[in-house]
């Protein structure tokens, strides 16, 4: 869980996590204002990470994940700890990954009536639409939504892309599900609830605007890429220099 002012939250979400599928919970706090990380401990959280500087939400899911990856998991689940999405859906998400089906799944907001239901403002639902609109089109794929904050992926993924020469900003989410498609990988999709209220953490109309202009750049940097254009260090080999 990649975690910034989240104590109001990590609690309700933590205890909804099914303990009899995961082995182990990371949470990451980047430099919050508030108690998160003292929230963490009493909760009994083994692995609480504290950023000494704010990194941003992309530099904190690279602690996230690093720290995954050297505790051996076969499968990473990452979840906002801001309860907007259930941790009951995790068996469902990590199922086809254990099963070999897929290496990668999303819980989307989009597939159902999940965002409007649960009160995604209707600005942010338009944007989500129009995005994942054009990203379907740039990269010739057809995900129903690439801006869900519930994924799943096998170690193998986090071991094949470089993740590292990711923004540290919002962007590093759809930079990642670049860097999947581009490596030839599959990405399936479970229909998910979410929740919008006051204590839920949510990006601002002006992050948004960014967010969303990163998020064409790095469409049109994987066609250029995939055309051979132009190189990209976002999809090059993890310590090396090969594309492939
Ligand atoms: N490291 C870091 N994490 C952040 C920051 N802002 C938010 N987060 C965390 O990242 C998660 C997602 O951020 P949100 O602001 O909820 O963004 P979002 O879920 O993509 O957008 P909404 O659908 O509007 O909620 C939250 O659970 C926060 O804990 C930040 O500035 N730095
Ligand atoms: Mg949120």
């Amino acid at each position: 869980m990649p975690a910034y002012n989240a104590e109001k939250t990590l609690k309700d979400t933590y205890n909804e996590i099914p303990f009899d599928i995961v082995d182990d919970v990371i949470v990451v706090d980047d430099c919050s204002k508030d108690r998160t990380t003292e929230v963490a401990h009493e909760l009994g959280i083994k692995h609480v990470i504290s950023h000494a500087q704010n990194k941003g939400y992309g530099g904190n899911q690279k602690t996230c994940y690093d720290t995954a990856l050297g505790l051996k998991a076969d499968i990473i689940v990452m979840l906002h700890p801001d309860y907007q999405y259930t941790p009951k859906l995790i068996p469902s998400m990590v199922y086809p990954i254990a099963n070999g089906l897929y290496p990668v799944v999303l819980g989307s907001r989009i597939l159902g009536k999940g965002a409007l239901n649960g009160g995604m403002p209707y600005y942010k639902y338009i944007f989500n639409r129009f995005l994942t609109f054009s990203q379907n089109l740039i990269m010739n794929q057809k995900l129903s939504e690439y801006h869900t904050g519930y994924r799943a992926f096998s170690a193998e993924i986090l071991q094949n892309i470089s993740y590292h020469s990711n923004s540290d900003n919002f962007v590093f989410d759809n930079q990642m599900l670049a860097q999947i498609f581009y490596k030839g990988y599959e990405i399936a999709e479970v229909t998910c609830p979410t929740k919008y209220f006051t204590e839920a953490s949510s990006i601002n109309f002006k992050n948004s605007m960014i967010y969303g202009m990163g998020v064409l750049k790095t469409s049109l940097m994987y066609r250029l890429q995939k055309w051979g254009c132009c190189s990209y260090s976002i999809f090059k080999n993890p310590n090396t220099t090969s594309d492939v």
